[in-house]
């Protein structure tokens, strides 16, 4: 009889990207091994932007299939695991919304109590119903992101709460595993890899992950990193503060960046660059993606495939590189966007023929 774990049906043994590369993470023997199914996230081909762009491949590393539809997930089932070990009994974060949704999950999991800090009246809706929903103490602060996470700071230095901000470095150390999924997945790092950037700590936990790797030999090269950020939120492209960013992409409006230095050094040291991209070309390549690729992301998310499209006319060559897309959130986080498009709705009776008339 055939071994039924020699099927192809059998479910990978490891689950959760703390057991699946546990060698390299800050584990100790009171790490509690949590998950809730994170990482393992698919890489799928976009043949359309291989096409407009001339590129040998792109993949698109689908993170909004993450447990709470974001590559938080990664940062956060470790950033809790080590609160946990250290004794905390409540975490706490400010977000512009989808670390406050993973926040909100992992520590309702673990039994911890969780308060987010959000910008007022910025946050898209599917995330602020994910913290209602896992019960998280929402407190909605009455200016921007940055000022948020300067509040979120203070009181994680005043009262025994841990912050779980990307300035948290587990957090960093999660989140490098995307980069390992990729290399396992490919054979080899790509030549070039997309992203978008907000606080900037994604794109420093990619480096870390492609240099760990490298370190041990499981890749020929590092991948040029390119980032792009909203350009009404683009301070690591101006090298300047933004005091009021602005942009329809609310996960990155960000003005001052906390892994500032983290981002540079993944630019210069990899021979990328960070970019700025309009909101007209975010939302382009957020239709394009949801229609040609069957891919529904957030508009944060569609700023690396914006910026992907911008780079021949910007002078980078693509003939026959091979590409990866981090897509960090899905769309159904910000139902908003999608529903203030021109709908085609047809209003039908219960009735065949009027049915069939109306297929078009
Ligand atoms: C979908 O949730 O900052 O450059 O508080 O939600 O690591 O900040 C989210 C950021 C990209 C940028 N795509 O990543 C938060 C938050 C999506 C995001 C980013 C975010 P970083």
């Amino acid at each position: 009889m055939a071994d039924p774990d020699a099927l192809p049906s059998a479910p990978p043994a490891a689950s959760g990207i703390i057991a699946r590369y546990a060698a390299y993470l800050p584990l100790t023997p009171d790490t509690p091994r949590i998950t809730l199914g994170e990482g393992s996230t698919p890489l799928v081909r976009a043949e359309s932007l291989e096409r407009l762009t001339g590129a040998a491949s792109v993949h698109l590393k689908l993170e909004s299939c993450n447990p709470t539809g974001s590559f938080k997930d990664r940062g956060m089932v470790l950033a809790v695991a080590k609160a946990i070990e250290d004794g905390h009994q409540a975490v706490l974060c400010a977000s512009t919304g989808n670390t406050s949704a993973s926040a909100a999950a992992y520590a309702a999991r673990m039994g911890l109590k969780v308060y987010v800090l959000v910008p007022r009246g910025s946050i898209a809706q599917g995330k602020l119903a994910q913290a209602i929903a896992h019960g998280a103490r929402i407190l909605a602060v009455k200016g921007s992101f940055d000022d948020a996470l300067t509040l979120a700071r203070e009181i994680t230095d005043r009262h025994p709460i841990a912050l779980v901000n990307s300035v948290n470095p587990h957090r960093i150390q999660g989140q490098k595993t995307g980069a390992f999924e990729i290399v396992d997945a490919l054979g080899d790092a790509p030549d070039l890899h997309c992203m978008p950037v907000g606080n900037a700590g994604n794109i420093t936990a990619y480096w870390m992950g492609y240099r760990d790797y490298q370190a041990e030999e499981r890749l020929t090269r590092p991948p040029r990193m390119f980032g792009f950020q909203a350009a009404g939120a683009a301070p690591l492209v101006s090298g300047q503060i933004v005091e009021h960013p602005e942009t329809i992409a609310t996960a990155i409006r960000i003005g001052k960046p906390a892994s500032w230095a983290g981002a540079v050094a993944a630019r210069d040291q990899s021979g990328g660059d960070i970019q700025a991209v309009s909101d007209d070309q975010i939302l382009h390549a957020y239709r394009h993606l949801a229609r040609e690729e069957g891919v529904f992301c957030e508009p944060a998310s569609a700023a690396c495939v914006a910026g992907l499209l911008q780079l021949p006319q910007r002078g980078v060559d693509l003939s026959g590189a091979r590409i990866v897309c981090i897509i960090t959130g899905s769309g159904l986080k910000d139902p908003d966007i999608a529903l203030s498009a021109e709908a085609d709705i047809v209003d039908v009776p219960v009735d065949l023929a009027a049915v069939e008339a109306a297929l078009d």
